[in-house]
């Protein structure tokens, strides 16, 4: 039976438009999405927007509109955005659909029935930029003199009825979880961090409000607002169909064998994923989802970035100026996935230039156009291999067991690192085989020379897919690939290039990035 895999990007705040962060996690799921369709599996892969709480609250009330017509507006962006980056997710699940409204109620009602939710009332800090509640003792104070959360977020006072969920009970089953479980949160920095956030102990979790409207009303109670965490988590399971717990539910989620639902969230709001949720999830009787990775946060030019300073980067901007391949790779090349990353214009130039330019891009033009011209726009003949083309074949093909190892620990860098180091070594196998001195004193080894690298090219084509799909779909469409044959079972000699194939005239397809002032120069 197909393997089913199921990957989740966080459901962002329609408070405002897309940044950086947003487009980089969802990028992140994007290729690992891709990769697991290339390699067999039954993907599904979901975005969405987070659209209730008081921060929407606010954020419309300041826009002079409706909660209501304000979402509608600020989620389009985010859809948007999953267009011009090229993303693949499935679905796109917005918490103001009414999908979600009952998925949202029916958790409650499983939590509450199962005896885990009391009513009580709520007298403490809560910030409404972090959606967060924080004791007096997690508080520190600004220049001001203002009590500000660990974030740096402004904090306010609120004293209200609420309804609790019973965490503090779940500490032992969390911590007996996380020991069952220990590639629960990667990277493994992030791991012994929410384990011992369990391990010092855990207060009862606020999970309703009264003093505002705009969120999934309490079944039962609609005076009650529920907590935006609680609504927005459930998000991942809404998307599967729940209440129901067959068809995508038990085939994504908990049924299927092997499947292993994973949840790809920034470093900020690991808190909710790995301790929250489990919790919430186990109080239902539910299974809690197999993996939590956690990212590091960007930063401009070594500055934080924030809306006061005016640095928040925008990825649409990027990707007019720099073209979307290029920021899709250097997003995924620049920065060891889980650490804190530094946008640089400098180093992205560089990357364009030095990897996809000079590397990649010129071993595919030097190969096709020496064919184009040498061998009839034809797929060479070959005569036999030597050890050196074996070489660089065989370890063609065998790479694709080390990108899977490192894909399954979300180390996107090391996947590109690798299937560069691959167009490193044809690029030195061209350099040392010198196909252009071939064509006078042996035109049949040029033509073996020639397919062996046209061969590596196809199997760097179809491993870079998932990365930068537009790019590599033009590499193997100018081997003319058919579309069928470009899943990873093909990266094999079992599907090797036929000799005689015709070839189209071949294009750059990695121009380099020239600054408009030296393009005057
Ligand atoms: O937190 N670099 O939504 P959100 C990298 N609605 N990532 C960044 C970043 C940066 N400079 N700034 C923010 C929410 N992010 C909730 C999620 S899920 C059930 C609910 C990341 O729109 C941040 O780490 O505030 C987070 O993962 C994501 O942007 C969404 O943030």
């Amino acid at each position: 039976m197909t393997k089913s895999f199921y990957i989740t990007t966080p459901i962002y705040y329609v408070n405002d438009s897309p940044h950086i962060g947003h487009a980089y996690t969802t990028l992140a799921c994007d290729v690992m999405a891709r990769f697991k369709r290339l390699d067999g599996y039954d993907v599904k892969f979901l975005t969405g927007t987070d659209e209730h709480g008081q921060k929407v609250d606010k954020a419309a009330q300041a826009a002079g509109v409706t909660p209501q017509a304000f979402t509608d507006k600020v989620s389009q962006r985010f859809r948007d955005l999953t267009g011009v980056m090229n993303f693949s997710n499935d679905d796109f699940i917005r918490t103001t659909e009414p999908r979600h409204i009952k998925a949202t109620q029916a958790l409650w009602e499983r939590i509450k029935a199962n005896g885990h939710i009391y009513l009580g009332s709520y007298a403490g800090w809560y910030s409404v930029r972090d959606e967060a509640f924080y004791t007096e003792t997690e508080l520190t104070k600004d220049s001001d003199g203002q009590r500000i959360a660990p974030t740096g977020a402004p904090v306010e006072w609120v004293e209200e009825p609420s309804y609790f969920f019973n965490l503090s009970e779940w500490q032992d089953k969390l911590l007996e979880f996380y020991d069952a479980h220990p590639d629960f949160v990667v990277p493994e920095s992030r791991y012994n961090e929410v384990r011992s956030f369990v391990k010092g102990g855990l207060k009862d979790l606020s999970v309703s409000r009264t003093s505002f409207s705009w969120g999934v009303p309490v079944p039962g109670d609609e005076k009650h607002v529920m907590y935006v965490w609680l609504d927005a988590l459930t998000n991942y399971i809404t998307a599967l169909g729940f209440p129901e717990t067959g068809g995508e539910y038990a085939q994504y989620w908990d049924g299927r064998e092997g499947c292993s639902p994973l949840h790809v969230v920034g470093k900020d709001i690991l808190r909710f994923h790995a301790v929250y949720w489990p919790a919430f999830l186990m109080a239902a009787n539910l299974k809690p989802p197999a993996r939590v990775t956690a990212h590091g946060w960007w930063t401009n030019e070594g500055q934080k970035i924030s809306k006061s300073v005016g640095n928040v980067i925008d990825p649409i901007a990027l990707v007019n100026e720099f073209g979307l391949d290029p920021v899709r790779y250097y997003m995924m090349r620049e920065v060891p996935f889980g650490n804190d990353g530094n946008y640089a214009r400098a180093s992205m130039i560089n990357r364009i230039n030095s990897d996809l330019a000079n590397n990649v891009g010129n071993l595919s033009q030097r190969t096709l156009s020496m064919i184009q011209k040498n061998c009839d726009a034809k797929v060479p003949e070959h005569g036999a291999f030597t050890p050196e083309d074996n070489a660089l074949l065989d370890g063609a093909y065998a790479l694709l067991s080390k990108l899977r190892a490192h894909v399954e620990k979300q180390e996107f860098h090391f996947v590109l690192d690798s299937i560069f180091a691959l167009s490193t070594q044809a690029n030195l196998y061209i350099d040392q085989q010198a196909p252009w001195g071939l064509k006078k004193t042996d035109p049949a080894r040029m033509h073996t020379v020639l397919y062996v690298l046209a061969e590596t090219i196809r199997v760097i084509a179809l491993y870079l897919q998932p990365f930068i799909p537009a790019s590599a779909g033009k590499m193997l469409d100018q081997l003319a690939i058919p579309e069928d044959q470009r899943r990873f079972t093909f990266a094999s000699a079992k599907h090797s290039l036929i000799p005689g194939t015709p070839l189209p005239v071949p294009e750059g397809i990695f121009p380099r990035f020239v600054e408009e002032a030296e393009k005057v120069a």
